[in-house]
C-alpha cells in the first residue's frame, strides 16, 4: 500500500507484531486512545463557539450541564478506556488518586495501566491556541487478577512501553511510540481518519529555537540564566530564536520538527518546577529519546528517575541533543 495513504488503524495492525510483548491489548489500548482523541478533538473544535453554545455551568439545548473542556477531556478519555475494558488502572493528572478498574468479564486481568494529562496547556482554549493530550502506558508490576496499588504507577519512565501525544493544533495529530521510532499521524477532519502523515520523527541533533517562559527569568538558578545567555549571544549560529506557546505539546512538537530545546526550570518560586513526571515528562522523554533526542531534569535522565509520588514535580530540559547536553554543562558549571 502507498505509504502515503496508510491510515493509522492500518499502522497499529501492522506493527502489532514488533512490539516486544506481541500483545494485541497495547493495539486495543492506543485504538481506545485514538477514538477518544477524536471525541475531544470534536469538543476542542468548538471551543470558540462557547457564547453561543454556552459557557462551564451552563445547561445547553439538550439539557445537559456544558463543562470545561479539561474536565470532559478527562471524562473522555477516562470513560473511553473503561468502556473497552482494557486497562487495569488509570491515573490522570485531573485525578488526585489513581483510578482502580475491574472488568466485568474476568476481574483484573488486563495487564496495562495507563497515566494520562487529558487537556495540557488548557489556559490556551480561551485564546484559541493549540492545547494537547499526553499519555503514558506501562504493564503493571503487581499480580494480575489483583487490583492494581500505587506501586504500578511510580514506575520509572524506562519502564514505559507506549506514550504518546494529541496536539489539537492547526491540524490535528497524534504521535507516539512503542519503543521502535516514533510515528506522527494527522487527522483528517472530513472522515475522521488519521493518516500516517510523518513516518520515524527525528529530532535534529542541534537546533536553533529554545523555548522557556523568560518572564520566570530573575528566579531561574545560575545555571539556566547563563544557558539562556548563551542562547542569546552572537557568536556562531547564535542567537537562537525564542519560541514559547506555553503548550508543552505543541513546543515539544515544533522543536521535534526544526530542531530545539524545552525548559522549564526549577525556581525561586517553585523549588520542583512546575511539570509533572508522570504524567507530561516522563512521556515527552520517552518520545524524545526515541526521536533521538534527549530529556533530562538539568543533571541526568528524566526516565532512569524513581517516582516517589503521583503528581510529583520535575524541572524538565528536552530537545535536541547537543542543545539539552548544553543545558546540563551549563547547570553543572554553576552548581561546582
Ligand atoms: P497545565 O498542565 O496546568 O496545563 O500546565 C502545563 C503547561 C505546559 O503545557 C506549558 O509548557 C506550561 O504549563 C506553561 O507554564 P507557564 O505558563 O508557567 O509558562
Ligand atoms: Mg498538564
Amino acid at each position: 500500500m502507498d505509504k502515503k495513504n496508510k491510515t493509522l488503524g492500518e499502522f497499529i495492525i501492522e506493527n502489532q507484531s514488533s512490539f516486544q510483548y506481541s500483545s494485541g491489548e497495547l493495539s486495543k489500548l492506543i485504538n481506545a486512545i485514538r477514538l477518544a482523541a477524536k471525541v475531544v478533538n470534536h469538543e476542542v473544535n468548538k471551543a470558540g463557539l462557547i457564547d453561543i453554545l454556552g459557557a462551564a455551568g451552563d445547561t445547553n439545548i439538550q439539557g445537559e450541564d456544558q463543562q470545561k473542556l479539561d474536565v470532559l477531556a478527562n471524562e473522555k478519555f477516562i470513560q473511553t478506556l473503561k468502556n473497552r475494558e482494557i486497562v487495569c488502572g488509570i491515573a490522570s493528572e485531573e485525578e488526585d488518586d489513581f483510578i482502580s478498574i475491574n472488568s466485568q468479564d474476568e476481574q483484573h486481568q488486563n495487564k496495562y495501566i495507563v497515566l494520562i494529562d487529558p487537556l495540557d496547556g488548557s489556559s490556551n482554549i480561551d485564546v484559541n491556541v493549540s492545547v494537547g493530550t499526553i499519555f503514558s502506558i506501562y504493564r503493571r508490576v503487581t499480580p494480575v487478577g489483583t487490583p492494581v496499588t500505587i506501586d504500578d504507577f511510580l514506575q520509572p519512565g524506562d519502564n514505559q512501553v507506549a506514550a504518546g501525544y494529541i496536539v489539537y493544533g492547526t491540524s490535528t495529530m497524534l504521535v507516539y511510540t512503542t519503543g521502535d521510532g516514533v510515528n506522527g499521524f494527522t487527522l483528517n477532519p472530513a472522515i475522521g481518519t488519521f493518516y500516517l502523515s510523518h513516518p520515524n520523527m527525528q529530532f535534529p541533533e542541534t537546533g536553533k529555537i529554545y523555548s522557556v517562559n523568560e518572564g520566570n527569568y530573575i528566579h531561574f538558578p545560575q545555571g539556566v540564566k547563563d544557558y539562556i545567555k548563551y542562547c542569546q549571544q552572537e557568536e556562531g549560529d547564535r542567537p537562537y530564536t525564542s519560541r514559547y506557546i506555553g503548550s508543552l505539546v505543541s513546543d515539544f512538537h515544533r522543536n521535534m520538527i526544526k530542531g530545539g530545546i524545552y525548559m522549564y526550570p526549577k525556581s525561586s518560586k517553585a523549588h520542583e518546577g512546575k511539570l509533572r513526571l508522570l504524567y507530561e515528562c516522563n512521556p515527552m522523554a520517552f518520545l524524545a529519546e526515541q526521536a533521538n533526542g534527549k530529556a533530562s531534569d538539568g543533571k541526568g535522565r528524566i526516565m532512569a528517575l524513581k517516582p516517589t509520588e503521583l503528581h510529583q514535580r520535575v524541572p524538565f530540559f528536552c530537545g535536541s541533543t547537543k542543545m539539552v547536553e548544553k543545558a546540563e554543562e551549563f547547570i553543572a558549571k554553576a552548581n561546582k
